[in-house]
């Protein structure tokens, strides 16, 4: 059977929300051929590999949706999908829209392995199959002082930890993406310490708002997006939110995460979303929202301080930046 790809999209065949939303009411209607004539670009379940088939099911159907973005419009899905940074494709924001298809998600396994009960490597759609997606609307900040709305889809990740048995020893979790130079043209240049990793605290893996997510606009995820999974942390720097991930490993000692080896005075390891603490080279007070003319201000914790400054409460955050 011929290898499936993720289809490039050309833009004219870009789906606005509203059709987007139109296709997926079509489809819970059992009629995929009608909407096959609404966005003939989107739909391709014919050669779909298991997690791909088990997650179209699923994206059919509806999924309790969250607006956590205080009602702002969430970026179209032309500029979530096209202004990328992923620089295993390379640097440029388009690059990884360009490239994206040379990324092999298919099949797909998920390793959890360190202080956990249950460890072991996994096929994509068996960690599916023990999960209940849903959507949520987060703001997403890069460090770059850019910033998106998303309908992340997903489940949080303390739903999968959990399943996993973390033990007492579990403080901090670390995350890999996928190396593969052969396939992924940034991973043949030294821009980092390839595979990208990063890592959290155990109480920020485990928060409600942390997500791994497998699609966005109630698509699969775009492989320029971090296909087929990806985490979402959404009061932190975009950085932190590293895509494609193969392992997840539970470890009492805290790993350097790729951008704090490369660079710590400039990405440090907590990442907090903070209007107060510049990156050295530019403001971090402001923003440019992909799509909006002007500069937006920038929330602290990007405006999920309720949830989340309890994580931070005692900690001077111009020192743990
Ligand atoms: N594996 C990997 N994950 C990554 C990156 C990357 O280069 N490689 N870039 C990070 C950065 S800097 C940001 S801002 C977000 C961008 O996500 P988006 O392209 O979906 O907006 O992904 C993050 N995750
Ligand atoms: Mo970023």
């Amino acid at each position: 059977m011929a290898r499936y790809r993720y289809p490039r999209i050309p833009e004219s065949e870009v789906t606005p929300r509203e059709l987007f939303e139109s296709r997926r009411r079509l489809l819970r209607g059992g009629l995929a051929l009608g909407a096959a004539a609404v966005a003939p670009g989107l739909l391709w379940s014919r050669e779909a590999q298991a997690w791909q088939g088990l997650l179209e099911e699923r994206l059919a159907t509806d999924l309790p949706s969250s607006e956590l973005a205080g009602g702002e419009s969430t970026t179209s899905f032309q500029d979530t999908t096209t202004y990328n940074n992923f620089y295993e494709f390379g640097t440029g924001k388009r690059d990884p829209e360009i490239y994206g298809h040379r990324l092999e998600t298919d099949p797909w396994s998920l390793t959890i392995e360190g202080d956990v009960d249950k460890a072991g490597t996994f096929a994509l759609e068996d960690v599916l199959a023990g999960q209940t997606l849903e959507e949520r609307i987060y703001r997403h900040r890069c460090v770059e002082a850019w910033s998106k709305v998303i309908p992340w889809v997903g489940f949080p990740l303390a739903d999968l930890v959990k399943r996993h048995g973390p033990t007492s020893r579990a403080k901090y979790v670390v995350f890999e993406s996928i190396h593969d130079p052969d396939n992924l043209r940034g991973q043949r240049r030294s821009i980092i310490d390839w595979p990208y990793r990063e890592v959290l605290r155990i109480d920020e893996a485990m928060h409600p708002l942390t997500l791994l997510a497998v699609g966005l606009y109630g698509e699969v995820m775009p492989n320029q997006s971090g296909a087929p999974i990806r985490l979402v942390v959404p009061w932190k720097y975009g950085f932190k939110s590293i895509k494609s991930v193969v392992r997840i490993a539970l470890v009492e000692e805290r790993p350097l995460s790729s951008w704090e080896e490369r660079n710590p005075d400039e990405y440090g390891f907590y990442a907090n979303v903070n209007p107060t603490v510049d990156h050295p080279r530019w403001t971090q007070a402001r923003e440019r929202r992909i799509g909006e003319s002007g500069r937006r201000e920038t929330l602290m914790f990007n405006g999920y301080g309720e949830e989340v400054a309890h994580l931070y409460a005692g900690m001077d955050l111009q020192q743990h930046y």
